[in-house]
């Protein structure tokens, strides 16, 4: 059996990017409850993030949303994050809140419209380039809601045409990743709706062209974790977007509707070479990210709840015993093989990762540290006036 001990060196340098939205007031479409204390720029996004690798160690870069984030000197907010001990990571294009983008962007039949989405993505890249970010990330709202509205084939030409466009004007460390998502807003059918054909259009660019993976958009019973094995078999799963859903695209805590699920996602991950230092600079080859919301819940603790899951969930994945599970499997051991994998998901590793944030200086208990820390109240007692931040605004 294996113990956590054997494999407690495996967990340093987990890396979980918190969204710089997750901190900003957020809701459905029936309201939006304000939390006290909610951020009102970007700066108190970072201060309250760099809270949440204060005392997990697990969350050391942020990311940005443009236009959400905007400010004029993205190299004095590199240098701002810095100071708290976190740096600026993936940044999220965002097509999809102007009246021109009403029939689409990437995809637009009209080419004006198409190249304001292209000029979008343009400042993006600039933008990486001052905060040093690896990844641009796209998700499209594109698509349409009747039969007949749109050619859906000439708008994927037009989608290869516009990604074309802003995959030549990478970095040579810069990544595209593209996201995809099976519904919501258009109903009828969606421009880049599944794995698939995020696949299509990024295997057509080139080598710094990846799938994103949002847990949160798969139809229910969807086998996630069979995708996770394929993108990574093809060397196509740049990073992920963890959620967790009961219905659609939920955003809720990671690992709080069905642990199990990412539970085997992370033991796909582990067996395809998905987790760890696998880059030659020392970082994962695949980036994890949440996207998430927190609606009635306290946002700072909701992510540090959120980065244990996936901790969690990690140190079980790396405890499956590989070598009885591949001769149980070779040997047709049906009960066996699944025993194995159930071992390991029913292992509780909550003490042992006390202990082993104890050893690297960080609170055993990281909620009740911050709990502790007064933080909370400073914020709510601080941030009075002004315009709280929420998703869209
Ligand atoms: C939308 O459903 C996608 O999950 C996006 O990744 C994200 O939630 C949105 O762009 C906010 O950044
Ligand atoms: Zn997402
Ligand atoms: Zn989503």
């Amino acid at each position: 059996m294996t113990t956590l001990n054997s494999i407690a060196g495996q967990l340093d340098g987990q890396a979980i990017e918190l969204p710089s939205w997750a901190f900003g007031n957020s809701g459905t479409r029936f309201k939006v409850f304000a939390t006290p204390g909610t951020p009102r720029t970007i700066q108190e996004k970072l201060a309250d993030a760099a809270q949440v690798h204060g005392v997990t160690g697990l969350a050391p870069k942020v990311a940005l949303h443009i236009p959400w984030d905007k400010v004029d000197d993205y190299s004095a907010l590199r240098e701002f994050a810095g100071d708290l001990g976190v740096a600026l990571g993936t940044i999220n294009s965002n097509t999809f809140q102007d009246d021109a983008y009403k029939f689409g962007s990437l995809t637009h039949a009209d080419a004006a419209i198409r190249q304001q989405a292209i000029d979008h993505h343009f400042e993006c890249i600039d933008i990486m380039h001052a905060t040093g970010s690896q990844d641009l990330k796209i998700w499209l709202a594109d698509g349409t809601n009747y039969p007949g509205q749109g050619d859906m084939r000439g708008r994927q030409d037009r989608l290869a045409d516009s990604l074309e466009q802003i995959y030549a004007r990478l970095g040579s460390e810069q990544r595209l990743v593209l996201e995809y998502k099976f519904f919501e807003p258009a109903f009828y059918h969606t421009d880049v709706p599944d794995w698939g054909t995020s696949y299509a259009q990024v295997a057509a660019l080139g080598d710094k062209a990846m799938v994103c993976l949002d847990t949160g958009h798969h139809a229910p019973g969807t086998n996630i974790e069979f995708i996770v094995m394929q993108l990574l078999r093809l060397g196509k799963l740049g990073s992920f977007d963890f959620n967790s859903r009961f219905y659609a695209d939920d955003d809720l805590i990671v690992g709080a509707a069905d642990p199990f699920q990412l539970f085997r996602i992370m033991v796909e991950v582990v067996r395809g070479g998905g987790y760890g230092p696998a880059n030659q600079d020392g970082s994962s080859p695949v980036a994890f990210m949440l996207d998430q919301c927190h609606n009635v819940e306290d946002k700072i603790p909701g992510q540090i709840r959120s980065v244990l899951n996936v901790q969690e969930m990690t140190a079980r994945a790396l405890l499956v015993d590989r070598a009885a599970l591949d001769a149980a499997q070779t040997a047709g051991d049906v009960l066996g093989a699944n025993g194995i994998l159930m071992d390991a998901f029913y292992t509780d590793v909550r003490g042992d990762l006390a202990a082993w944030r104890e050893g690297r200086g960080l609170p055993a208990d990281p909620l009740a540290a911050y709990a502790a820390s007064g933080y909370q109240a400073q914020i709510a007692a601080d941030r009075v006036g002004g315009t709280q931040s929420s998703w869209g605004a």
